[in-house]
């Protein structure tokens, strides 16, 4: 299912769990920051609305979208961050650089994921059109930035889930 049969804000929220305590970073790119700022918006809003204390959310700003990673990583590896929201937007332009951007930044935040133990998710939207952006963030497809805070909010809970069998 592509996004545009999807409505990006529209989720499943049974058995979701207490985030009360727990603390996330939200890393935003500040190329196309007309659609990245609604980004933040969703997932700030998204995390509040769901349970998460304000002072538990920080927000770290990079470049473009290839810094998300790196900067991922930074926030991921602190004791007291649980989960990591990377926000961008590339825009398919006249070269190959988003090609290049896109596939560096999903490798790099997988291996993030991998080697930090910890949710990073990736909020990154990758449309043809600058329309096309504006859809998916707040527009008629929802917000990237809603369904990325709840999948770090549901992978919060199935980490739980997982981590009671080792007890
Ligand atoms: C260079 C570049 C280009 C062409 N396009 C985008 C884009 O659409 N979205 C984005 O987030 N960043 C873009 N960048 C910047 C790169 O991510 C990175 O910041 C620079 O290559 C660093 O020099």
């Amino acid at each position: 299912m592509s996004s545009a049969d999807k409505n990006l804000s529209v989720f499943n929220t049974e058995g979701l769990p207490d985030i009360s305590l727990k603390r996330f970073a939200i890393i935003v790119a500040e190329w196309n920051s007309a659609v990245t700022e609604k980004l933040f918006e969703g997932a700030y809003n998204t995390l509040i609305q769901y349970g998460a204390l304000p002072e538990h959310i920080e927000r770290g700003n990079v470049p473009g979208s290839f810094e998300l990673t790196l900067a991922s990583q930074w926030f991921a590896q602190r004791h007291n961050i649980d989960a990591v929201i990377a926000l961008g937007v590339v825009i398919q332009g006249d070269t190959k650089h988003n090609d290049y951007i896109n596939h560096a930044v999903a490798q790099g935040i997988t291996n993030v994921n991998l080697k930090t133990d910890k949710p990073v998710i990736f909020g990154v939207l990758t449309p043809n059109t600058m329309e096309q952006a504006l859809e998916r963030a707040g527009g008629i497809h929802g917000n990237k930035g809603d369904e990325a805070a709840m999948t770090a909010i549901k992978m919060l809970g199935l980490y739980g889930q997982v981590a009671q069998g080792y007890l």
